[in-house]
């Protein structure tokens, strides 16, 4: 038994070390496949990183367009509202000036009637058979016939010497209702009455000297001379003068 034993205990130092042989081979390959692992672990690591550090990279600047998009979209969504809220301010301004401008036209046509009215406005004056009023602006020829007629009269027609000085009372250059617009020389009163016919055996007509003179050009009666009986004047139509309307006011 002794020496079974010591066989055994003989035998075991041998098993051991086989054992420990195998451990150690085991523990070498194992250690060598582990090492082998890190190696490849290790030369793989630094491509890894750097596709990870690509991916990341990838999905901030997605990330970040996308971030872009929607502060550009939303600034163009206020710049829009903001311009709609200009153009909106605009038309209503427009509008108030329009409105403004329309009252300014109807306050400016009214003033203007009313200083036509105003200007228009002469104080009637009696003398024989009729009224006079003498203008406080000046027109040409037809404009101020036009007047008189508005008036309810026509410019003045000169019957009688007594009538012509009463005119120069009123000391002022004026047209008078006599033309010879309608044949050259023929001069004639508004009312179709030849100048001759109209006047008083006294006196064929008070032209003052060397007229008339215009010929063609000079087609209108006027006052011209305040301080003589022959006072009258061809003077061209266009002329801006005075003038004085005459209306019957008993028959
Ligand atoms: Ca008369
Ligand atoms: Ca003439
Ligand atoms: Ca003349």
């Amino acid at each position: 038994m002794y020496n079974m034993k010591m066989v055994v205990h003989e035998e075991e130092p041998e098993i051991s070390m086989f054992q420990n042989f195998r451990a150690a081979s085991r523990g070498d390959a194992a250690s060598k496949g582990r090492s082998g692992e890190d190696s490849t672990v290790a030369a793989a690591t630094p491509g890894f990183k750097l596709f990870r550090l690509v991916a990341v990279s990838l999905g901030l600047l997605c990330i970040l367009q996308a971030a872009l998009n929607i502060c550009l979209r939303l600034t163009l969504i206020s710049q829009r509202n903001s311009l709609r809220e200009e153009r909106d301010e605009l038309k209503k301004m427009n509008s108030d000036a329009m409105a403004w401008s329309k009252s300014l036209t109807e306050e400016r046509d009214e003033l203007e009637r009313k200083l036509n009215n105003f200007t228009q406005h002469c104080e009637w004056v009696n003398f024989d058979s009729s009224a006079y009023c003498v203008s406080s602006t000046m027109k040409n020829w037809q404009e101020s016939r036009d007047d008189c007629i508005q008036k309810g009269a026509d410019l003045v027609i000169i019957n009688s010497q007594e009538e012509q000085h009463f005119l120069l009372q009123f000391e002022r250059f004026v047209w008078i209702g006599l033309t010879d617009s309608t044949a050259e020389g023929e001069w004639k009163w508004v009312d179709g009455t030849p100048m001759n016919e109209s006047l008083t055996t006294f006196c064929f007509s008070y032209w003052s000297s060397q007229e008339p003179n215009g010929g063609t050009n000079e087609n209108c009666g006027e006052v011209k001379r305040i301080f003589s009986t022959n006072s009258w004047n061809d003077e061209e139509c266009s002329m801006k003068h005075s003038w004085i309307c005459e209306k019957r006011v008993s028959p």
